[in-house]
């Protein structure tokens, strides 16, 4: 029997095949990645390791795909539910960006600790949004609905084998390689030539609308391998004659502790496509939709911790409007130093990052009490405090990177009221509850507590700060 997790597992390691096979680029970042940690740990040791040992480390990715309606999430929702992945927080990209990219996203990712440190493949899920009078008219919206609604991106076979893994939480081994096999096929690039007329029609709306509603199938948009020190992967990138694009996405580079997630990408490649004129004739040409992308993940912030982190960029934008010469990442540098504690014990006290705690195997023998307050706990070395790796994204960035990649800006009619679509709106499409991040990380936190407690038999543990 294969176990979800070993389905998981593999099926990240195929997917992962097959784009290098379509993207060599990608085989490029992937290896230069593996240089970088590999000198990370040489230099710093143990300290590497703080945000997860080397090995998850080496072989985590996260994935990006986009669907065109809620039957089609639904549907990509029950392949990674085969494989532990539940969908976790709600992002609106429409908002979050300033040209035109019309959807809303998910990510379907392992929840608990133990699936996480087992294999934490993660896919960033995107739904384009034809109900929304700001980038399709009426019209067009009539056609592009019409044409998702003929199309089939996850065949039936495909689905029977996932509805039966998630159920039974494994396959048997011929079971579970053919279900590997459809699944990966499922985001493999189509040869099927595309309708040249309907993506054009679709492009002058979003490059990402042409890129999801203009072709039959769906496919892997990028697959993206996590590194240790993401300033050193931009530089040597750049050094290999490879164009990244301007910026690193997230917090700024700083002496602290790393937070939340920073990302940066290599722009979209041409690839031959095959394209149908409207006279019939088929044809080849180029589109460039396809890109890589790396990460470096940083420690989970608390509601507040992201309250501030949301802040300080509003204050970056600001300062950058006002200082059109100055350098933005010096900018955020600055602020950051002002205003965010530079240490994980500070960060703890304030509650604006989440941590695991446990009791300390060196704790003090002579027979004391412990006290009942976090922080006499922590300072006093009966309990320790691991940081918990932040496993999500960030909409500025999402939309940073989509945008990055498209050349042109697309059209938006800002005088139309957008469709609404909220958490709810997708936990019902999809018939699964979509989890709210904070909750998750603050379970952890608070499993770990109680395990203090209990360990110490503290009938009161008062609060980190
Ligand atoms: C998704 C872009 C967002 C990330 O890592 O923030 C993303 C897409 O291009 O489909 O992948
Ligand atoms: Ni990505």
């Amino acid at each position: 029997m294969i176990s979800q997790w070993q389905l998981r597992a593999a099926f990240a390691a195929r997917l992962s095949e097959m784009y290098g096979r379509e993207v060599p680029a990608y085989t490029t970042l992937v290896d230069v990645s593996r240089e970088v940690n590999e000198d990370v740990l040489r230099a710093q040791g143990a300290d590497a390791e703080r945000l997860g040992s080397i090995s998850r480390v080496t072989a985590e990715r996260h994935g990006a795909i986009r669907v065109g309606t809620r039957a089609e999430l639904a549907q990509v929702a029950r392949v990674f539910g085969a494989l532990g992945m539940r969908p976790v927080g709600f992002y609106d990209l429409r908002e979050a960006a300033a040209s035109a990219v019309p959807v809303v996203s998910t990510a379907f990712r392992p929840v608990d600790g133990e699936e996480l440190a087992r294999n934490p493949f993660r896919v960033f899920t995107s739904m384009l949004t034809p109900a929304d009078p700001r980038f399709f008219d009426p019209e067009l919206r009539a056609r592009l609905e019409t044409f998702l609604a003929s199309r089939e991106l996850f065949p039936p076979e495909l689905l029977a084998l996932a509805d039966r893994a998630e159920a039974e939480q494994e396959l048997p081994e011929q079971d579970a390689e053919r279900f590997l096999q459809l699944a990966v096929a499922a985001f493999e690039l189509s040869t099927e030539p595309i309708d040249k007329a309907w993506y054009e029609t679709l492009e002058r709306v979003s490059a990402v609308a042409a890129d999801i509603g203009g072709v039959r199938s769906t496919h892997i948009n990028h697959l993206t391998p996590r590194v240790l020190d993401i300033d050193e992967l931009y530089r040597r990138m750049t050094e290999r004659g490879i164009e990244m694009i301007d910026t690193i996405q997230g917090p700024p580079k700083w002496t602290g502790p790393d937070l939340l997630l920073r990302q940066t990408s290599f722009r979209a490649l041409a690839e031959p496509r095959a394209l149908r004129t409207p006279d019939g004739e088929v044809t080849s040409g180029a589109l460039r939709v396809r890109f890589g992308e790396v990460e470096a993940r940083g420690i989970a912030v608390t509601r507040a911790g992201r309250a501030l982190y949301d802040r300080l960029l509003t204050l970056v934008d600001q300062q950058a409007t006002a200082h059109p010469g100055a350098d933005r990442a010096e900018l955020a540098r600055t602020l950051w130093a002002e205003h965010v504690p530079g240490t994980e014990r500070e960060l703890a006290a304030q509650e604006l990052a989440y941590f695991k705690y446990s009791v300390a195997p060196d704790r003090p023998r002579d027979g004391s009490r412990p006290p009942e307050i976090l922080g006499d706990l922590l300072t006093q070395g009966w309990v320790r405090a691991e940081p918990i790796v932040y496993e999500d994204f960030l909409p500025r960035s999402a939309a940073g990177i989509f945008q990055s990649n498209l050349s042109e800006a697309g059209s938006r009619d800002n005088e139309q009221q957008g469709a609404a679509y909220d958490s709810d709106w997708l936990s019902g499409a999809i018939d699964r509850e979509v989890l709210d991040p904070f909750a998750l990380y603050e379970r952890q936190q608070n499993e770990s507590l109680a395990q203090v407690a209990s360990e110490l038999h503290l009938t009161t543990l008062k609060g980190a700060s």
